[in-house]
């Protein structure tokens, strides 16, 4: 059996629990950025999940963006569906609301739950891969898990 690293085992736990059968692997090489990720596991960058923080402004609450590792995210679409402005969040506040660092955010499992929106790029691809806790740890999944396991809504995010 593999050992994971602390922050990676609490992710594990919460993949156990939803019960699908998603392993977390961490890798010799880092996988802090999508294309570290995608080199890492031999995908395309567009298959990789990044998990982005930002901070609703009037609310104070979390807003997790999960975007495909190919694009960059319009922040006003995604304050239009919040329905307040957002701001990017700081490492300090990424820290506390999800329980993870930056580079190893994952879409599942953070100390507070956050507001989800799933870019709909995502849904496109069979398989994808998303963060799991640490910057060198992920997971594999489909969109549709995904979607039900964040309780996420998908939409247009993308950067034109
Ligand atoms: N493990 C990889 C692939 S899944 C990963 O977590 N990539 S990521 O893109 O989801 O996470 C890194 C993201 O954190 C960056 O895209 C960026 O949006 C954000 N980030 C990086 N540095 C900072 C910072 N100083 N403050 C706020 N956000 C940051």
């Amino acid at each position: 059996m593999t050992t994971l690293s602390p922050s990676a085992r609490r992710v594990q736990d919460v993949l156990d629990a939803i019960a699908l059968g998603h392993r977390v692997v961490e890798h010799e090489r880092s996988t802090r950025t999508s294309q570290e990720a995608a080199d890492a596991v031999g995908c395309t960058v567009g298959q990789i999940a990044k998990s982005l923080i930002f901070r609703a402004r009037a609310s104070g609450r979390p807003v997790l963006v999960i975007a495909s590792g190919a694009n960059r995210v319009d922040e006003k679409a995604v304050a239009a569906l919040v329905g307040e402005k957002i701001e990017r969040a700081d490492p300090e506040f990424v820290r506390a609301k999800t329980g993870f660092a930056i580079g190893g955010v994952p879409p599942v499992g953070h100390a507070e739950a956050p507001l989800v929106v799933i870019d709909e790029d995502l849904l496109a691809f069979d398989t994808i891969w998303a963060a799991a806790g640490t910057p060198n740890a992920v997971f594999r999944l489909s969109p549709d898990q995904l979607v039900s396991m964040t309780g996420g809504r998908s939409a247009a995010v993308k950067k034109a």
